[in-house]
């Protein structure tokens, strides 16, 4: 019998596709085109094993339609590019990276806070743009971060991770999650209090959202919820696009009803919504938060581990759903 065929859906380490060569017939897409989903589906055909990224969707219709397929190992933490439950239902184990990021991603939020704040790179536009003449008392006056009240939606690792970095900002951390955290948790996360997402968003000067995308969490900020934000605030969303309405939100920041944005994730993208290249109060970066060179190794080590156990009969370290696994433990 040959090695189980996979498929990789996209560019990434040529040593994590070696390591993975040795075990599986493997297709790579070394070219890094984005596959139609009939493209996709015609690959899997012969395939017993995925390794995707999150811009491929294994819905249920995909997923229906790769009957030989036996894990589906997705290079990121978040995981609402494949439908579970439809996996569950085929059989199929489904694997994320979780932890590997997390630092990482909570570093790139502090970058975006910081850079949307403080004005970094509108200012940059500005004087890239040969505006600058000379010193001005209230040129580009921005919102401190010291001292001020973080409000974190989403208490998960990542959460927790940028909660813990405040401490050095002497900041107050009010948090709002699905169910309270531990005090043990909220104590190591720069001694976080839980309160109503109302509360939150009318009392924080930073609204960082760190939570999955689900469709209980589809808009989680919507126009209510930014009305009741301080005009003053900034907004800050490194979790996914879809938990914030992009339409509300280029209105309110267009009206400047708070005060800036900074965004890793949007809604349908890459083909974000133009609306945001109107306006100076808005730092826009391409889903980076994972990006550094560290962690992506990691990330793809993890899905490739998680690949080689759940083919060879090994419980995957990461599965996402127990109920489709009939391997040994
Ligand atoms: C990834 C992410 O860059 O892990 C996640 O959920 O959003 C990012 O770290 C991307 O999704 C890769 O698949």
């Amino acid at each position: 019998m040959g090695k189980p065929k996979i498929l990789v859906t996209r560019a990434v380490f040529p040593d994590v596709i070696e390591r993975l060569s040795r075990e599986f017939d493997v297709e790579s897409n070394q070219d890094d085109r984005i596959f139609t989903r009939e493209e996709l589906i015609a690959r899997l055909q012969d395939k017993q094993g995925v390794f995707l990224n999150s811009s491929e969707r294994m819905s249920a219709e995909v997923i229906a339609a790769c009957p030989g397929l036996r894990a589906i190992c997705n290079m990121a933490v978040g995981y609402n590019n494949i439908d579970v439950d439809a996996a569950t239902r085929a059989g199929i184990p489904v694997t994320n990276t979780p932890d590997v990021l997390n630092e990482t991603t909570a570093d790139f939020a502090w970058a975006l806070l910081m850079a949307t704040a403080r004005r970094v790179t509108e200012s940059e536009h500005w004087l890239r743009a040969g505006q600058w003449k000379k010193w001005t008392y209230n040129g580009f006056l921005g919102a401190d971060l010291h001292g001020s009240t973080l409000g974190i939606i989403g208490m998960g690792r990542i959460g927790q991770a940028v909660a813990r970095r405040s401490l050095g900002f002497d900041m107050k951390v009010i948090y709002h999650n699905r169910s309270r955290c531990s005090p043990d948790i909220e104590a190591r996360a720069n001694n976080a209090q839980y309160v109503s997402k109302e509360e939150l968003l009318r009392n924080a000067d930073h609204v960082m959202l760190v939570l999955p995308y689900s469709p209980q969490t589809h808009h989680t900020i919507g126009a209510g919820e930014l009305a009741l934000m301080k005009p003053t605030a900034t907004l800050v969303n490194v979790a996914r696009g879809g938990i914030v309405d992009d339409k509300a939100l280029i209105e309110t920041l267009r009206a400047q009803r708070i005060a800036a944005a900074g965004l890793d994730v949007f809604e349908n993208e890459p083909a974000f919504d133009p609306g945001f290249l109107e306006l100076k109060n808005v730092v826009l970066t391409p889903h980076i938060a994972s990006a550094s060179e560290p962690t992506r190794r990691a990330m793809a080590e993890c899905a490739a581990a998680n690949l080689v156990a759940a083919l060879s009969g090994k419980r995957p370290p990461n599965l996402l759903n127990p109920q489709a696994w009939k391997g040994a433990d």
